[in-house]
This record gives C-alpha cells, sequence and structure tokens, in this order.
C-alpha cells in the first residue's frame, strides 16, 4: 500500500457539536479539510492495531466520497478491517447495532441528520466509539484540540472501493466486507417485537398504514420490515428511495416539516396509523387518525406499557429523558418505582447509563425514542414498538394515549425555535439571561411566579464526569416550565430553543389545543429572556 504524508495547515472550526461535526457541504469538500479532521480523531482515539471500523451514512450528498476519504486515511494509519453497509448506507441505528454485533473499536457514521442535504446543503460526521455510543463530550474536545495543532495527515493512495457488492474483499492489504445495511438490523427488530400478532395486523386488510421515509435511510429499512415481513401492502411506505438530496425536502419528522403526512392524517379517509422518519433514522414521529403524538407522550406511553411488548417483558430498569424534555416520563416511573434520570441534550449522556444497565428506555422532545436494544435513538423502531402495542391492545393510536392522559395527567408541551441570524446576539440574549437568575425567584408575569430559576448542570452517575451549561430552567409555582438553550447542530446563525411545558391533572381539559394551553408560558418566556428586544424578532421561527 502506497501511503504518503501530506502537510496541511489546521482548521480552527472542527468542533463536535450535540451530535458530531456538523458543516455546509462546501465546507467539508475544501481541500484536506476531511482527511485533517479524520487524522486528528484517529491521533486521539489511538485504536488498537487489530481495530475493525464500521463505516456508512444516510447517503447524502458527499457521502460516497468521504466513505474513501475515510477509508483511505485510516488504512494510512494501521487500521485493517472495515465493515460497510452497501452503497456506503447505514442508518444511525443501524450503525450501532452493527458496531455492538462485530465488537468494532467504533465507526464513522456520515450524516447531518435531518438537515437538509444536496451541494448546497449540510454534511455531518459523527463518531462512535466501541459499544456502538457517540464519541463523548471529553473525546470530541480532545479531538477537537488535535484538529488545531495538526500540520500533516497520512493517506493511502488507493483506488476508490466498490461499494455494491455484499460480501468479503482483501483488497490491497485490507479485510474489507460489504453488509447488506437491513438484515442485521431486521433481525434485532425481529427479536424484540411480536412480528406473527403484527402481521396479522398489517396484513389483513382491514388496517391501513403510511410510512414516509421522506427520501432519506429508512426507505430500505421500512419497506423490507413493513412491507416484506410484516406483510404491509405494498406502497405502505412511501418515499422510500433514498435520494442524496432527499429530494430537496427537510427530512425532519415534526408536524412543521413533516406537514402533509399531518395533512394526511386529518382527511376523512385517512389511514389508521402513519410515522415518519429522519435524514439518518433514528428519529420518529407517530400518527393517527387526526392526532399527532407527542415526543414526551410517546416515550411516556412506551414506558407504561413496555411489558406488553416481548423484548420488555420482564420490565424495565430504569429510564431516562434529556432535561428540557417533556416529564410525562416521569410520572411513569414513579408509578412503577423505577429510576428516571434527567440528562443534557444529546443521545451521548445515555450511553454509559445504557452501558450500566441503569436504563432500558429513554428520549427526547426533538421526536427521539430509543431503548437499550442500540446506543442510538431508533426510529423504525419506535414505529414498530407503537405498532405492536395497537396490535396487542386493540386500541387505536389516540386511544392509547387519552387513556394514558386519562391515568397519569397530560404534560403540553411545546418548543418555540428562534432562528438567530447573529449568533453572537444569540450567545449574549443567553449569558443576560443567566445574569438575571439569582433575581428571578419569586417574580411574578401575570399570574404566574417563578419559583426556581438555575442553568442545569449534570453529573454522570457512572464516570463522574461533569457537562456544565446545559440550559436555563425556569421553574413557575403552578409546576410549568420554562428551559432555554441554544442548538447544538446548527451550520449558521444560532436557533434558541425555547421549551414550554405544563402539566395538567384534570382530564376535562385534556382535549385542549397545545398553544392554547401553554399561551401564558409563551409569553412569560418572551418577556423573561426579552427575545423581541433583543433579537427584533416577533415570532419564532417554528412553533414544534
Ligand atoms: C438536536 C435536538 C437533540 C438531538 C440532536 C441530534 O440538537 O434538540 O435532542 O439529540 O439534535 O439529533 P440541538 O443541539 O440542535 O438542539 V439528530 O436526529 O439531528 O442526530
Ligand atoms: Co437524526
Amino acid at each position: 500500500m502506497n501511503v504518503v504524508t501530506v502537510a496541511c495547515t489546521a482548521f480552527a472550526d472542527q468542533r463536535p457539536g450535540t451530535a458530531g461535526l456538523r458543516k455546509r457541504v462546501a465546507v467539508v469538500r475544501q481541500p484536506h479539510y476531511l482527511e485533517t479532521f479524520v487524522q486528528a480523531l484517529l491521533d486521539t482515539v489511538a485504536l488498537p492495531h487489530d481495530a475493525t471500523l464500521v463505516l456508512g451514512g444516510d447517503g447524502r450528498y458527499f457521502n460516497d466520497e468521504a466513505i474513501q476519504v475515510i477509508l483511505h486515511v485510516a488504512a494510512a494509519n494501521g487500521v485493517e478491517r472495515f465493515v460497510i453497509g452497501r452503497h456506503g448506507w447505514l442508518s444511525t441505528p443501524a450503525a450501532s447495532h452493527l458496531i455492538r454485533l462485530r465488537d468494532a473499536a467504533g465507526g464513522f457514521i456520515l450524516t447531518a441528520s435531518h438537515n437538509p442535504g444536496g451541494p448546497d446543503g449540510d454534511f455531518g460526521i459523527k463518531f462512535n466509539v466501541r459499544g456502538g455510543g457517540q464519541a463523548p463530550e471529553a473525546l470530541t474536545e480532545a479531538i477537537y484540540r488535535r484538529s488545531r495543532e495538526i500540520t500533516q495527515y497520512r493517506i493511502a493512495l488507493l483506488p476508490a472501493l466498490a461499494l455494491d457488492r455484499v460480501g468479503i474483499q482483501r483488497w490491497e492489504g485490507l479485510h474489507v466486507e460489504i453488509v447488506d445495511p437491513v438484515t442485521d438490523y431486521a433481525a434485532l427488530m425481529e427479536s424484540l417485537f411480536d412480528f406473527d400478532r403484527m402481521r396479522a395486523l398489517l396484513s389483513g386488510g382491514r388496517f391501513r398504514m403510511r410510512f414516509d421515509a421522506l427520501h432519506a435511510i429508512t426507505g430500505p429499512y421500512a419497506q423490507e420490515i413493513l412491507e416484506h415481513r410484516l406483510g404491509a401492502p405494498a406502497g405502505s411506505v412511501v418515499n422510500a428511495a433514498p435520494r442524496p438530496d432527499f429530494g430537496g425536502g427537510h427530512p425532519d419528522p415534526n408536524p412543521v416539516d413533516a406537514a402533509p403526512l399531518v395533512a394526511i392524517m386529518s382527511r376523512a379517509d385517512a389511514p389508521d396509523f402513519a410515522a415518519a422518519s429522519d435524514g439518518d433514522g433514528d428519529r420518529n414521529m407517530v400518527l393517527g387518525r387526526g392526532f399527532v403524538v407527542s415526543p414526551g407522550d410517546s416515550l411516556a406511553v412506551l414506558a407504561a406499557n413496555a411489558t406488553q411488548i416481548p423484548g420488555y417483558a420482564s420490565g424495565l430498569a430504569g429510564v431516562a429523558r434529556s432535561m428540557p424534555t417533556s416529564r410525562a416520563v416521569d410520572h411513569v416511573a414513579a408509578h412503577l418505582g423505577i429510576p428516571c434520570y434527567e440528562t443534557p441534550t444529546g443521545w451521548r449522556y445515555f450511553f454509559n447509563l445504557l452501558e450500566a444497565g441503569r436504563i432500558t428506555l429513554c428520549g427526547e422532545e426533538s421526536f427521539g425514542t430509543g431503548s437499550s436494544h442500540v446506543r442510538e435513538k431508533d426510529g423504525l423502531w419506535a414505529v414498530l414498538f407503537w405498532l405492536n402495542l395497537v396490535a396487542c391492545r386493540a386500541q387505536s393510536v389516540d386511544e392509547i394515549v387519552r387513556a394514558h392522559w386519562a391515568a397519569y395527567g397530560r404534560d403540553f408541551f411545546s418548543r418555540h425555535d428562534w432562528y438567530i441570524e447573529d449568533a453572537e446576539v444569540a450567545a449574549a440574549l443567553m449569558e443576560c439571561l443567566r445574569g438575571e437568575l439569582g433575581t428571578l425567584p419569586g417574580r411574578s408575569f401575570g399570574r404566574l411566579t417563578v419559583e426556581r430559576a438555575d442553568d442545569f448542570s449534570y453529573t454522570d452517575p457512572i464516570d463522574g464526569s461533569v457537562t456544565s451549561r446545559q440550559g436555563v430552567r425556569i421553574a413557575l409555582t403552578d409546576g410549568s416550565r420554562v428551559v432555554y438553550r441554544l442548538s447544538g447542530t446548527g451550520t449558521g446563525g444560532a436557533t434558541l430553543r425555547v421549551y414550554l411545558e405544563r402539566h395538567v391533572a384534570d382530564t376535562a381539559q385534556h382535549g385542549s389545543d397545545c398553544q392554547s394551553a401553554i399561551a401564558t408560558l409563551a409569553a412569560l418566556s418572551r418577556d423573561v429572556a426579552a427575545i423581541e428586544q433583543m433579537t427584533r424578532l416577533r415570532q419564532p421561527t417554528a412553533v414544534i
């Protein structure tokens, strides 16, 4: 193998965010950019000599080229064994599973998740460690430090490897296995859910479902599992062919970006069940007729009903949610007498809890739900969990959720995103807010009074690592809550995320419209942070 050392100038902007390094395609395509990052990563991680690496991505524009670059840089750095998804495809949960299954030393997952793709879109690189979880913060910070001082990288001068044929190849001294991206994942799903019962529901012809893959990576997974193995009629999965630009769309399964699916579910002839996933297959949205399940409710419902699912029949060790996520699951945990952990935003903070067996289910308000079956959130898994529940409870999606509210109360929850073009303005807003924390308790805004205000800090119960400045929390005396934080997945400007939550026990009020139920809280959130004065924005960019 012909290996060369290339001198390079360090890039200053390779700091990974909430879930990996995300940049515009034009940035990642700069000469030496990706090579430098991968070299910095390999210098920091120092993989063992017999390491196996898993490679795959969500199929977005530049996925193919990036796989070849990573392969060539890793090979030049002594890695000899690779497991790669055919066509360079692996959904995020399938990649996590493959890393675990093959006991690989880690893997590169190429995705910017729901961010738009294409030449003018975004690209992303995530490194997951042995066990299949996202690199912890201490590691990504060390990679960032290394990336700022790097002066050279090594690369093997190899032709591009063909990625279209499944099988083992010995190639240029390397051991490369190309795997079907779906097979192992589908087997894992079969081991968790009652496929016979679900097949009876889906193939009977009476129950109709629609899964919208939004032209992203879950298409092939959903077709194989829902249509081929579970017998849903052909065409139940729509927009199933992954495209490098996701068909020009924004593959984010939420009521704003997937509005056409919500509209279909509001029609008189709506199917019984619908769902969508995101670019890399780790998010999910579940819908019934005229009904969207909010992610916090979804996590709570799954936790409350888990023992009805074969894979979780023996019960849950515990649950976890990211701090801004609604506390609906907390009520379930209290009822079950199991621990409920509150972690910073981002799936990497669940990794230690999952590895230590402290939790079985976890979730985030951003349409992410998952379990101990892998170390990433998992969109299709959540959809199958819901289908299994619908099959065994013989109830519709909205009946299941309404019964849950009647038992535990309803947590009205909404996220208001404010896109602020000037990132410095957004940072200043957060600093002002932090500066006022001490003065807020006791202050009243209309009929709401602040009880506590703080900046969330997390101590990992397994390794003791501390993560601070994870979001400003304002607790009101009536039990409702506002949380502010800045997004860590954008590639330009800044997004202020404001999370609003109010628990209502009274069943008579459970049918209220969510935005009306939290309107007073939303008004308070603008006042407290002086959002309009500081940003000159009058309305949130997105209400989710
Ligand atoms: C967002 C979500 C967070 C999620 C992250 C990655 O992060 O809020 O809950 O874990 O995206 O999800 P942020 O920092 O922009 O709020 V994915 O499906 O984009 O990999
Ligand atoms: Co995603």
